[in-house]
């Protein structure tokens, strides 16, 4: 046995912050070092994304996870025990082996992912470095641009508008820690108006403002008020990102917008969406068509794609084929990246080093459901991704990984780069 082997793989049921179950993994190798993590769990969810395997029935309204808890358990504890922790490619491939199935439903796409980013702990444990420089390789470290979520809407808030996240990104701060500074002024801002305005009810899924909107329009108004409240010019400096979530109320071509009860074809899906680019400063618009509707993300990016970021996330499903096909037909300028949907870390880096050959922005996500796990913020750092979702600027599982974030801008000192404006994609013809 050589001391840095794995030793034992242990998984446990824990609680995220909708109180729902979800899968932790912990291995600890023969020298005591040790590595955990947590797998997280979407709501607008993309078809193509690996199985987040539960147990259906009645306990925790079906989302108990017995099943993916006992893989971590039984089989992938036997798989991985005695092997190299620094083999994370091997032991990715290995587990998607044993899985046996296209979209890991038999392991468990959540059992899986908790097993691969607790292995990469235990492996930077090993090396006694942090996570993200053990993932950087000795690669350019830079400090992503945070994405932050001021309005909650669609899945997220019960549908209270269409839209599901109404973000502001501040890509001309100067730093991480200024871009936090600048957003937390909106974030309390926007709380403010909403107060004044008897709008307030309380917080959606990923922390930001639950909208009592009457339109989605009015989101976009307040959105842009509250930046100039808190001091800014709404802009190329600080501006507004939009995750339309569009696979969430459009198939086949048809757009039903609840609030304005109207139904769009793709055609007037792209027209609204172009009314609010050239009436909104908006750096930034995420599957602003359906995941069914490759010729309307042809389309969207073809007219908009120049100036403003167009990702792929239901769309494209942190895949890297998904992401070459992408580049090639250009139907997108960026891809989120969210390890989950992947369900391992491999391939998960593969799919945002596919975006990179195509010089497509790649933006580290975090899930509506989510926990204390802290993974993605080395991930964005290590590989660097450029750009960083998380949701709002509240609820401890979101502050837990700005917070973290940081630490690893602090910790670099004068050696940290924020990746600022250049970070996002946009059509380069
Ligand atoms: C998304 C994420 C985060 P969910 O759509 O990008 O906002 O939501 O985790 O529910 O898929
Ligand atoms: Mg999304």
């Amino acid at each position: 046995m050589t001391t840095s082997e794995i030793a034992t793989v242990i998984g446990r049921r824990v609680w995220d912050s909708r109180g729902r179950p979800t899968v932790e993994a912990e291995i600890r190798l023969a020298s005591g070092a040790i590595g955990r993590a947590i797998a997280p769990a979407g709501a607008s969810m993309g078809s193509g994304e690996a199985v987040d395997l539960r147990d259906g029935g009645t306990a925790f309204g079906g989302y108990d996870l017995t099943r993916a808890v006992r893989s971590v358990n039984g089989e992938i504890a036997a798989l991985l025990k005695g092997r190299d922790p620094r083999d994370q490619a091997g032991i990715d491939a290995a587990l998607i082996a044993l899985d046996g199935t296209p979209n890991k439903a038999r392991l468990g796409g959540n059992a899986m992912i908790a097993t691969s980013m607790a292995l990469a702990h235990a492996a930077a444990a090993e090396a006694g470095e942090p996570l993200w420089r053990y993932l950087s390789g000795g690669g350019a470290i830079r400090i992503p641009v945070p994405e932050i979520q001021i309005f909650g809407g669609g899945a997220h808030a019960a549908r209270r508008v269409d839209i599901q996240d109404f973000m502001v990104m501040a890509p001309g701060a100067s730093s991480f820690a200024q871009a936090l500074d600048w957003t937390a002024e909106v974030y309390r801002a926007a709380g403010l108006r909403m107060k004044k305005a008897g709008k307030l009810q309380g917080v959606a899924d990923e922390g930001g403002y639950w909208p009592a909107f009457g339109s989605n329009e009015e989101a976009l108004d307040e959105l842009v008020a509250a930046i100039a409240d808190a001091g800014f010019t709404p802009g190329p400096d600080i501006g507004i990102s939009l995750d339309v979530a569009a696979s969430e109320f459009g198939r086949n071509g048809r757009y039903r917008l609840t609030l304005d009860d109207s139904e769009l074809d793709t055609e007037g899906m792209i027209d609204l969406l172009g009314r609010w680019l050239a009436t909104y400063p908006i750096l930034s618009v995420e599957d602003p068509l359906a995941e069914d509707d490759e010729a309307g993300f042809i389309e969207f990016t073809r007219r908009f794609g120049a100036s403003c970021q167009v990702i792929g996330d239901d769309f494209l499903v942190t895949n890297a084929a998904r992401v070459e096909k992408a580049a090639q037909k250009r139907s997108a300028t960026a891809v989120l990246v969210k390890p989950n949907q992947a369900g391992t870390l491999t391939e998960t880096k593969a799919a945002l080093d596919a975006g990179k050959a195509a010089g497509f922005g790649t933006i580290v996500s975090a899930r509506s459901g989510e926990t204390e796990d802290v993974t993605i913020c080395h991930l964005a750092v290590g590989w660097d991704a450029g750009q960083f979702k998380v949701g709002s600027f509240s609820r401890s599982e979101r502050m837990a990984k700005w917070n973290e974030m940081l630490r690893i801008e602090e910790s670099l000192g004068a050696e940290a780069v924020f990746s600022g404006k250049k970070a996002l994609g946009v059509s380069k013809e």
